[in-house]
């Protein structure tokens, strides 16, 4: 870490590729009902998420992109029998994701990126410049209709058509900053973070249950994706995409 940490402030120019190319770390247990609690609020800043839930990956790629692994503990909670304390001792709305930090929890995701990203040391993922600064809120107001033209356009006769206009709002976004692949240009950003676990599970959907790849004919979303996949902070994040597909079968679409 110190050797990390030495190269980083000593190549500034450099500095975001090297902190994204993260130390591996080995996946920590989900817990259930029968496992030992952890010890809330004794000083460590754990953050409560689940492998699965794409806002609580908001946070997590958050985490890592910002080299915080041996800072904020991750603790995956398993959403399908979750453990009494963690509503009752941690966050009553007994979701994740949420951030136990300095004796409070944060929860909601946006509000968890932007709060993780001004009180933790790394490379600030919030712009500085005001253009910028609005555009990040353009894109994270439309995330959420994003997210939902997917599920309904998945619901209709033609998921691929319907869906089109979604991808093409990224695809027109991300020609705002020329200067790189990113949304805000050439460094990853929270707008890159809030719809990650998104493209990724949406291209994932796409591509292997509909044999469509979401990139084709949309170059700048191509580059994104590029982009994102060279950073190691962001990959080792990436979620089962077959439990991501068995559950929109089963639970959105009534398939079995
Ligand atoms: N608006 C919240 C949504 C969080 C959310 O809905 N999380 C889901 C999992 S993906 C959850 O914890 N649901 C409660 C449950 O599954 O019991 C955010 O952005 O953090």
């Amino acid at each position: 870490m110190k050797a990390f940490n030495l190269l980083r402030h000593s190549v500034p120019k450099l500095r975001g590729t090297l902190f994204y190319r993260s130390v591996p770390e080995v996946r920590p247990p989900v817990l259930s009902p029968t496992s030992d609690p952890p010890a809330v609020f004794d000083g460590t800043t754990r953050l409560y998420m689940s492998y699965t839930c794409p806002f609580a990956h908001r946070a997590w790629i958050t985490r890592n992109v910002k080299g915080l692994k041996e800072t904020i503990k991750l603790v995956p909670i398993d959403l399908n029998n979750k453990p009494a304390w963690y509503k009752e001792k941690v966050y009553p709305d007994n979701k994740v994701p949420a951030l136990e930090h300095n004796g409070k929890v944060i929860g909601e995701s946006i509000d968890l990126v932007k709060y993780i990203d001004k009180n933790f040391d790394g490379p600030a993922l919030l712009p500085v410049d005001p253009e910028k600064q609005e555009f990040t809120e353009e894109l994270i107001q439309y995330s959420d209709t994003f997210m939902k033209a997917v599920y309904t356009a998945w619901k209709g006769a033609d998921p691929i058509t319907e869906a089109g206009s979604a991808f093409d709002h990224l695809e027109t976004a991300l020609q705002k900053f020329a200067d790189g692949p990113f949304f805000l240009g050439e460094s990853i950003s929270v707008a890159d973070i809030v719809y990650a676990p998104f493209i990724e599970r949406f291209r994932g959907y796409f591509g292997n249950e509909l044999k469509y790849e979401i990139t084709s004919g949309r170059p700048n979303l191509a580059a994104w994706v590029e982009a994102m996949e060279k950073i190691d902070a962001y990959t080792e994040t990436k979620c089962d995409i077959d439990v991501f597909i068995q559950l929109i079968n089963a639970h959105v679409l009534g398939k079995k």
